[in-house]
């Protein structure tokens, strides 16, 4: 049955509603409007995460990043209040089997060059969620590069199944 969870995912999302907006510079993304964001030669485009059931131990987070000046920096790491533990990840076939695997080094962008977490590539991994993710809301998570610096962001909450950000932007 599904009319539980869909109770329960209402109850977290007034128990946690309204959600902390994050004091950075960046203009924080009304839903289906994606503003610029970037850091330094870093822009980030299309951020986006996927609700969550309310018990569901990990979510992930998905944006591109695009390398607009003439050196290579490295994403270094990611956090958020959401999580105990925020990492990036890669999935990679071994075998037959698709795994994911952290990047302990950080994830390269090549200057000049785009990279995109999406589903089923690069992502974000939310590790231990102490919250739901509910449809509509945004959660916020600090991007540290090696180059650029910290910036927090926003990813608006889309569907269980969202593959890409509300609005259809970034084409
Ligand atoms: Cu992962």
């Amino acid at each position: 049955m599904t009319l539980r969870p869909l109770l329960l995912a209402l109850a977290f999302a007034t128990a946690f509603s309204p959600l902390a907006s994050s004091a950075q510079d960046a203009p924080a993304a009304a839903h289906g409007e994606m503003a610029p964001i970037a850091i330094g030669d870093i822009a980030i485009t299309g951020p986006f995460t996927r609700a969550t059931l309310p018990n569901a131990p990990v979510g992930g987070g998905f944006l591109t990043l695009t390398n607009n000046g003439t050196e290579d920096d490295r994403l270094l790491s990611a956090s958020s209040p959401i999580a105990r533990d925020t990492q990036i990840h890669e999935m990679a076939m071994e075998g037959d089997v698709m795994k994911m695997r952290q990047l302990v080094d950080g994830l390269v962008i090549p200057a000049g060059q785009s990279v995109v977490l999406e589903p089923g590539g690069y992502h974000i991994m939310f590790m231990g969620l102490t919250q739901a993710l509910v449809e509509g809301e945004t959660v916020p998570v600090t991007l540290t590069f090696e180059k650029a610096g910290t910036i927090t962001i926003d990813l608006p909450v889309g569907t269980a199944a969202a593959d890409a950000p509300s609005g259809h932007m970034g084409h």
